[in-house]
């Protein structure tokens, strides 16, 4: 990285030694997993160069639209609604929370036995290596599951503008209401932050950026139901992660470009996994950058991801926003319709999501699905007991992964999923 890089970030007050320290491991881990993967579509360049590029130009371009008078906003959870955003001008990121950092530190915060997004959270603000956290003119909190709510409570003392969303719980009517109140308060919140009134044309303009950028990742996750598989899950969730940083408009663009090469490589057979390769399909917690352990092992044991049931996959991008109100109340409503789609596991019941699994099994054509909890992660893991009970009543074969960031269980978790994927054969 350029001298100019470091002055940028010495200039957003990150521990420098530190932070090349994290630039370090991720280089080295990226290397590792990502260039050892064979017959990547060459569209993945462009993705390879925004993670380099993640904390260099991704957060000098940032930097330029504060200096022109725009705001980044900063976030955790797919509840926040990017198209509200977008109607400011503003921008607005997925915080870093892939990683175990500063661990010492955040467990004087935090319990040991709090679920590794949330402590990874911390550890990137008290480590002081996240330029993106320190880049935000606002950071988002929301009231999902207690884990996150509790923490904010804490996080408030050491950033600066953090403002806390609340969530319903149940998607009763009054749910809705109270999504909808929270999601016109947040508009308010945005337009005063940025001095942007929002408007009917404004915010039609702001679903429509979003709108295309789910597109394109529909038009992805639909080529991936070929056989051979065009596209390794690594890849495909490397996608899904940059989805959360990028410029919209350019990641779209990016995004449609590597689907066209894709539809050339299905036309020819020309998979990244030999014909027949076990199909899996993940579900379960989002996978933040660089949080990539599990679809690696996955992969590299003779199976193929074919779908995320994810946040950071299919249930954070599907469902589009109708974009045909005329009104600031119409668009609005809309909004609020797609978003309390999303079936995350802080509902209660929350029966669409294993329906959606079931469904998403079925279109991809899966072998067997590997649901994926982070340790302490309540809402998962209790669901992930009622999903594999339901979906072994079906036949699915199920296998249930329990983990967090660390590197220790590797060899465990290999174990396992070798032994889950000879059985699927
Ligand atoms: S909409 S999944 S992004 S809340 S892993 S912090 S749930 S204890 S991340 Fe999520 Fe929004 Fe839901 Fe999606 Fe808590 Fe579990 Fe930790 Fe989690």
């Amino acid at each position: 990285m350029s001298n100019d890089y470091r002055k940028m970030w010495e200039d957003l007050g990150l521990d420098l030694p530190a932070h090349d320290s994290l630039l370090e491991t991720l280089g080295k881990g990226y290397k590792e997993i990502y260039m050892n993967q064979k017959g990547r579509p060459e569209g993945m360049e462009y993705f390879d160069f925004v993670i380099r590029e993640v904390h260099g130009l991704r957060i000098r371009e940032l930097l330029d639209e504060k200096s022109a008078g725009k705001k980044v906003i900063g976030a955790f959870c797919v509840f926040v609604p990017e198209e509200i955003v977008r109607a400011t001008d503003a921008t607005l990121v997925g915080l870093c929370t892939g990683a175990e950092f500063a661990t010492e530190e955040v467990e004087k915060l935090l319990p040991r036995n709090t679920c590794a997004l949330i402590k990874s959270a911390f550890g990137f603000k008290l480590g002081k290596v996240c330029p993106f956290i320190e880049s935000a003119d606002m950071i988002v909190g929301e009231n999902t599951c207690d884990g996150k709510k509790k923490a904010y409570e804490i996080l408030k003392d050491i950033v600066s503008d953090l403002y806390v969303m609340d969530m319903p719980q149940m998607k009763s009517n009054k749910g809705r209401e109270l999504l909808s109140n929270e999601y016109w308060r947040f508009k308010e919140v945005m337009e005063n932050l940025t001095g942007v009134n929002i408007d009917a044309k404004r915010l039609k303009k702001g679903i429509q950026i979003v709108n295309n950028k789910r597109r394109a990742m529909h038009r992805l996750y639909a080529l991936r139901k070929a056989e051979p598989v065009p596209i390794s899950g690594l890849d495909a969730l490397l996608i899904n992660q940059i989805c959360f940083y990028d410029d919209p408009v350019r990641f779209s663009n990016s995004v449609n470009r590597i689907c066209d090469e894709i539809e050339k490589r299905i036309e020819k057979k020309d998979g990244v996994f030999h014909e027949g390769t076990p199909r899996i399909l993940i579900s379960g917690c989002p996978m933040a950058i660089p949080n990539w352990k599990l679809p690696w092992i996955i992969e590299t044991s003779g199976a193929v991801i074919v779908g995320e049931e994810s946040c950071v996959g299919e249930r954070g991008t599907r469902n589009l926003v109708d974009d045909t109100g005329v009104t600031v109340e119409e668009l609005m409503d809309a909004i609020v319709e797609r978003y309390f789609q999303i079936d995350c596991a802080i509902f209660t019941p929350n029966t669409e999501r294993l329906n959606h699994i079931i469904d998403m099994y079925e279109t991809y054509d899966a072998d067997g699905v590997i649901h994926y909890s982070l340790q302490f992660c309540q809402p998962y893991l209790i669901e992930s007991m009622t999903i594999e009970k339901a979906l072994e009543e079906k036949n699915i074969p199920t296998l249930r992964i329990e983990t967090d960031y660390s590197m220790e269980d590797i060899g465990q978790l290999r174990t396992r999923i070798e032994a889950f994927i000879e059985q699927i054969k």
